[in-house]
Order: structure tokens, then sequence, then C-alpha cells
């Protein structure tokens, strides 16, 4: 921790204790911070001090800061730092600094001059330390301003150096400390552009020979320009000028040397962030061994070493629980075929296949039943005459009879169907000379449509086919009908009638 031991350091408490003056005061008209400051008058002579604390092997950073009041030359002034022990017995000098005659700036100007210096130790046995600030009396000479007296040291500096320990966290940022003091002056800047040209005088006068030139006088008014004259003869240079106004302020010029370090400012600042480690010193010789102190937090875990000599087999342990299935192998040999499987379900009907050729003709099968159980067929044969009536007159069919279950009537102008059924029906008339008379055949005594031929021109051969149904017990036979008039049947076939049940 830094420490000044300096109290009242820049006097702002208003008083001078626990300083100490001879022909000293506190004055407020200068001041290098805050609104104190003392004033050493140099006529006559005048001295500052203070005793401070101080213990055996410390030293100290001394910072004063010292100002002259007026233009005069400054006197000789002395900063010393005088070590004491228990008793007062003066022991050394820790510091002797001498401000030459005329070494100190002026204060009007805002300047003042820092000593900053650093002590010897402390030796064995010292108690106390005086600092003063005299100034030696010099008539003519100008009085001195002293301000922020400080004597800085660490206690750090006199603890037994052990190894660095962990960087602490950073502390919360302190007060802004008191300003340093303004650095010296620095080094003369490149010459500005120039000013801007000043009005031509008033009247053009003859030229004359060149005289020696004159003070400059006040600019005039600026008058007409007058008439070009005769260019003179060049004279002699003049004397350089009065300096003109200051010109516009220049571009910056390059950046001067870097100037004299200032001195500190006063009071102690706060603890900055600690810097960067420095280089490792050269090592010291052993110092006696330490207390161990505690025990330091695990290091970081250093690279695994390298690969032991194999030990023998241990006993079998447990068999561990199964892994995740692995990725799967390159496709092994094809192996032996297995058994034939067991049938698998009937899949969909394929596509009809091409027509194939047209096989061999099978062996004829056996009789089927008859379709035609019922059937008749009568024939006229003879021929004859027939006296045909509007109403229809019955066509005998005495001739060829085949009847199977049917019957005729006496006649053989009727015929009684046997069973119920679906019949063909045909029949032929072949008359000897045309007529106009119709024919047809009759079921149950009304004409079977299908068979019914009424012409409209004379015919002599009648025919017709239908298929009908017939129902069992009905008789049916062949008619001439439609007009009066006899008609001839032709011998061989007059007439016939054929009915066959089909089913
Ligand atoms: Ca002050």
């Amino acid at each position: 921790m830094v420490i000044n031991r300096i109290v009242n350091s820049g006097f702002e408490a208003g008083v001078l204790a626990p300083w100490v003056t001879v022909n000293g005061l506190l004055t407020t008209v200068y001041s290098h911070t805050g609104l104190y400051a003392v004033q050493l008058p140099s006529a006559a002579g005048s001295s500052l001090s203070q005793v401070v604390p101080v213990t055996e092997g410390e030293s100290f950073e001394v910072l004063v800061s010292l100002a002259k009041t007026s233009a005069l030359p400054s006197p000789l002034v002395t900063v010393t730092v005088a070590y004491f022990d228990i008793n007062s017995i003066f022991l050394g000098n820790g510091l002797v600094v001498d401000v030459q005659t005329d070494g100190l700036p002026e204060v009007t100007a805002s300047t003042w001059l820092s000593v900053y210096e650093t002590t010897s130790l402390a030796p064995i046995g010292t108690a106390t330390a005086t600092i003063t600030i005299e100034v030696f009396a010099a008539p003519g000479t100008a009085d001195i301003v002293v301000d922020d007296v400080a004597m800085v040291t660490s206690e750090f500096l006199f603890v037994p150096s052990g190894p660095p320990g962990p960087t602490g966290p950073t502390g919360p940022t302190g007060p802004t400390g008191a300003t340093g003091a303004t650095g010296d002056i620095g080094p003369t800047g490149p010459t500005g552009a120039t000013g801007p040209t000043g009005p031509a005088g008033t009247g053009a006068g003859v030229t004359g020979p060149t005289g020696p030139t004159g003070d400059i006088g006040p600019t005039g008014a600026t008058g007409a320009t007058g008439v070009t004259g005769a260019t003179g003869a060049t004279g002699d240079i003049g004397p350089t000028g009065a300096t003109g106004a200051t010109g516009d302020i220049g571009p910056t010029g390059p950046t001067g040397a870097t100037g004299a370090t200032g001195p500190a400012g006063t009071g102690a600042g706060a603890t900055g962030v600690t810097g960067p480690t420095g280089a490792t010193g050269v090592t010291g010789p052993t110092g006696a061994t330490g207390v161990t102190g505690p025990t330091g937090a695990t290091g970081v875990t250093g690279p695994t070493g390298a690969t032991g000599v194999t030990g023998p087999t241990g006993a079998t342990g447990d068999i561990g629980p199964t892994g995740a299935t692995g990725v799967t192998g390159p496709t092994g040999a094809t192996g032996d075929i297995g058994p034939t499987g067991a049938t698998g379900v009937t899949g969909p009907t394929g596509a009809t296949g091409v027509t194939g050729p047209t096989g061999p003709t099978g062996v004829t099968g056996p009789t089927g039943i008859a379709v035609t159980p019922n059937s008749m067929s009568a024939v006229n044969t003879a021929g004859g005459v027939l006296a045909v009536i509007l109403g229809g007159t019955p066509v005998p069919l005495p001739s060829v009879q085949s009847l199977d279950a049917f019957v005729a009537n006496g006649a053989s102008t009727l015929f009684t169907v046997p069973t119920t059924g679906r019949y063909y029906i045909t029949y032929r008339i072949n008359l000897t000379v045309g007529l106009l008379t119709g024919a047809q055949v009759v079921a149950g005594g009304v004409p079977v449509p299908g068979t019914i031929i009424s012409p409209v021109l004379t015919l002599s051969s009648f025919e017709a086919d239908v298929i009908t149904t017939l129902t069992a017990g009905t008789t049916i036979g062949l008619q001439l009908f439609g007009v009066a008039a006899v008609a001839t049947l032709q011998a061989g076939v007059g007439a016939s009638l054929t009915v066959i049940r089909v089913e």
C-alpha cells in the first residue's frame, strides 16, 4: 500500500499545522492545486519543515512543487530530508536537493517546477525524518511559493519476499489524483503561414533614390490606385522591419522530442491494475527454509505418461452388458441350399395366354335325350274339290299320317295337342287354279298369327312356318277362307301340315 507520510501536503487544511515555518505565510494568491500554498520570502530567507514518523530501512519518493512570484531571479532553494533516532539524534541525510539561483519558473505563467527525488534508506535506529524547504536570503530576488509536498513510500517494500500470490480482483477505481505540474515548454513549432498583405500607402510619389528604410508608420486609409511609375533602380536592402501581425495558424508540425518528465502528482492515487509479470531476476542465495504454507490448489493434470510394461493376466471378470449393434459387415460367401420352404399363398391369376392350335376331334359321345318327343305330320294326296266360305273351310289331311301322340278327329281336319309346349308349325297348300282365297292354321278355333296368308292377287300355292306355344288338349287344323269360291287341291301334295314340339 502506497502511503504519503506528509500531513496537510497541499495546505488545504487552511492552516499551516503540523508544518513549522520561519517567515513563511499561508497564501491564496497562488497555488499549484486547490486554494492554498505557502509563500517563502527571499529578502531575509525563510524555511518550511515537517517531522514525520519513519521506520529503519524505509525510503521515500519526495515531491515538491515550486515557483517564483515575480520576474526577478529566484534565490537558491534547498530541499532536505534528515533522519533522526528516538532521542532526536541526527543519523544522516536521506536527501539534499539544490535548486540553483533563477532555476524556477514564474508562477504567473502557471508554470511550476516539480522536484521529484528518491531518498536513501533510513539507517538502523531511525524513528523520524524531517523534510525542510529552505530559501536562502538574497535581496533583489523573487519570493518562492511551495505546494503539494509529499513523502511517498510503500509498506510492501520491507515485507520478506515470498513467491508472489495470485492476482486479486481489480478494485474499484479511486478518485482522480491531483493534476501534476506542467512540464517544460516543448521546442518551437514550424513557422506559420505568411499573414495577409497590408494596404498600400497613399500617394504615388516620384521614385527617388532609395533611402534607408525608415520605421514602418501606421497604416493609412487606402488611396486610389495611382498611375504606375517608372521602375526605379533597385535600392539597397533595408533593415528588417518590425514583425507583422501573426498569421493564421499553420498546419501542425511534426511532434517534437519528448519533454522532460514532469513531477508526479501529489497524493496517492488508487492502486492501478497489476501490470504484467516482469522478467525473472537473477536467482539470489537460498534463504532459510520458511514455515510450510497451506497446501495450494491441485494443479492441472499433466499429460498421460508412456504405456507401462504389460502386467500378468488377471482373473476373468464378469460378462459386461451387451454393447450396441455394430455396423453391418460385408456380405459373406453364398451358403448351402436350405430345405424347401412351405408352399406360399396362390398368386393372382395371370393374363390369358395365346389360343393354342385346335385339338383332334374327340370320340362321339352317347346319344342325348330327344327334344322333339311330340310331333305329327298329315297330308292330302288325293286332291279334290273344296267349297270355300268366308268364315273358313277346313282342309282334310287323311293321307300319310304320322301322329305320334296327336289324335285326329274323324274327318282328319283337327288334331289334338297331347302336351303343352313350344311347337314348330309348317304347312303347304297347292291349288290347280289360282284364287283370291286366304289360308291359315287355327288352334282352338283361333287363327295362329304368322300362318295367315291373305293375297291381293290370285295364288295357287300357299306355305308358312311359325313357332308358337300350344296347350295340351287344344285342337289344331288347316283352313281356306276369305272368299266364296270352289278350290281344287292338286293330287300328290294337295295340302300338308307338320307340327313338331321343340321345347
Ligand atoms: Ca494547495
